[in-house]
């Protein structure tokens, strides 16, 4: 069943939830602000239900889950064991596919196969995988969607869960400003204040404490930087991050960066990873769908958002998919 209301979702989703007592609460592998904010708060609502819950995340969680005191609570994926056999519900948030849970997807086909699954996201590329779905493709961000469950199921929303659902909403509006912003995104944003949310500590965790090794990461891929047209790209290979010192999110930094310079449509960065694959992160002006071009790179995302990767060398990926870049804006006019 799939669900693209709170209207219409609320009660089967609170119905289904409700025939569980161990609830393993999951999202996606590099799991960003909305995953982990997602994350604690449906894990903080389903106690609150009477639930036994794990929360598990596939790959470490970002610096910034360090605002939220539950996210110490949060387990990585090592192995089988990590996941508790008690569990009799999934529920999967902020995924646009269960394949996006990798290892634990790749691992753990008997145990997802064995418990029904229930997905609550807002990817524009969810095609609904669980029993119950609920996507909501208009909203910023998940954590937009659990704050109107919450208020829906008339649960108390206190100051943690509140703060836990910023992170989110902030993390994926990047500070109410991307196009998915909407009245709604603003009015859940002074709900969750009210709440008692910490949007000072939210904040300043997110845009005040960038580790100095991602300003050195930033300036080697600004040496690189590109323009193609209105494609503007760069890229950050493995020399350049032993270079720098960064680790991964660094590269969400060069890719939040490039999507502000002025004059273009589409924005790329090819991230080349340990294993000699390559990360694609793909931003759009409005109206330009890079989340198609990703799609053709079996990956997914949003429109104007998206990533795949590509299991070839970085200099064999650069050609294809600028190419496929420069095939979407030719269409375009
Ligand atoms: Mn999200």
């Amino acid at each position: 069943m799939l669900y693209t209301t709170i209207e219409h979702a609320a009660e089967p989703l609170l119905q289904a939830l409700n025939t569980a007592r161990h609830i393993l609460v999951t999202t996606h592998v590099n799991p960003d602000g909305d995953a982990i904010g997602s994350l604690v708060a449906m894990g903080r609502t389903l106690r609150l239900l009477g639930k036994t819950v794990t929360m598990v995340a596939p790959t470490p969680l970002p610096g910034v889950a360090a605002v939220l005191a539950d996210a110490a609570e949060v387990q990585i994926y090592s192995d089988t064991r990590t996941l508790p056999d008690a569990a009799d519900l999934v529920l999967l948030l902020d995924t646009g596919s269960v394949a996006r849970i990798e290892p634990i997807y790749t691992y753990e086909q008997a145990y997802l196969a064995a418990r029904p699954l229930i997905v609550i996201d807002h990817h524009a590329t969810n095609s609904g995988q669980g029993v119950l779905n609920l996507v909501m493709t208009e909203a910023a961000a998940t954590c937009e969607i659990l704050a109107l469950l919450v208020s829906a199921w008339r649960l108390p929303l206190d100051a943690e869960t509140a703060t836990a659902l910023l992170l989110g909403l902030i993390t994926d509006t990047q500070s109410f400003q991307t196009s998915h912003t909407s009245p709604r995104s603003l009015q859940v944003g002074a709900d969750l204040l009210s709440a008692g949310g910490r949007l000072n500590d939210v904040v300043r965790s997110m845009l005040f404490s960038k580790p100095f090794a991602h300003a050195r990461a930033l300036g080697l891929a600004m040496e690189r930087l590109h323009q193609d047209g209105a494609i503007i790209w760069t890229e950050f290979t493995q020399a350049m991050k032993a270079q720098s010192g960064a680790d991964d999110e660094a590269g969400d930094e060069i890719t939040a960066y490039i999507s502000r310079i002025g004059g273009a449509k589409v924005y790329a960065l090819f991230k080349e990873r340990q294993d000699g694959t390559v990360k694609i992160s793909l931003r759009s002006a409005p109206g330009i769908d890079v989340g198609s071009v990703a799609q053709a790179f079996n990956g997914g995302g949003h429109r104007e958002a998206a990533g795949a990767t590509l299991e070839m060398p970085l200099a064999e990926a650069r050609p294809l998919v600028l190419a496929k870049l420069r095939a979407l804006l030719s269409k375009d006019q």
